[in-house]
């Protein structure tokens, strides 16, 4: 991608500080800065796609690597006894902000339905 890099690269390069839970050579794990539930990770393919479709059609086994490093940090943080959720918010109205692609791990208590 050409466009000027955003705020996770400059994560991943260790140039502005983040809470990282779990990392491997192709994905970043860390907290999110405003958490949406009491347990809140992203998971971030340290190559950049602009959304989860643009890298499952580029590079479906880095896709796996971060659906497996999501499950990795579910386990980690204790939350695979009573469940989790993996959300990839796409564009403009699932309100994506950052265009470098991102599982967030959600869970630690009872979440609520979602939608509008
Ligand atoms: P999305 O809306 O799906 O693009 O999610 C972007 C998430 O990134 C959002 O939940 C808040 C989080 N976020 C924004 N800025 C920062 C930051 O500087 N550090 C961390 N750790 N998370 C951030």
């Amino acid at each position: 991608m050409n466009d000027a890099d955003t705020l996770f690269e400059r994560i991943i390069a260790r140039e502005i500080p983040a809470d990282i839970v779990y990392e491997t050579d192709t994905t970043l794990a860390f907290r999110d800065i405003k958490p949406q539930a009491k347990t809140h990770v992203l998971v971030v393919p340290k190559q950049r796609y602009r959304n989860v479709a643009e890298l499952a059609a580029a590079d479906p086994r880095l896709l796996a690597d971060v659906i497996t490093s999501a499950h990795k940090v579910a386990e980690l943080e204790g939350l695979t006894e009573n469940g989790y959720r993996v959300v990839f918010n796409t564009d403009v109205h699932a309100g994506q902000t950052v265009f470098h692609v991102h599982a967030h791990v959600l869970g630690g208590e009872q979440l609520g339905f979602f939608g509008r």
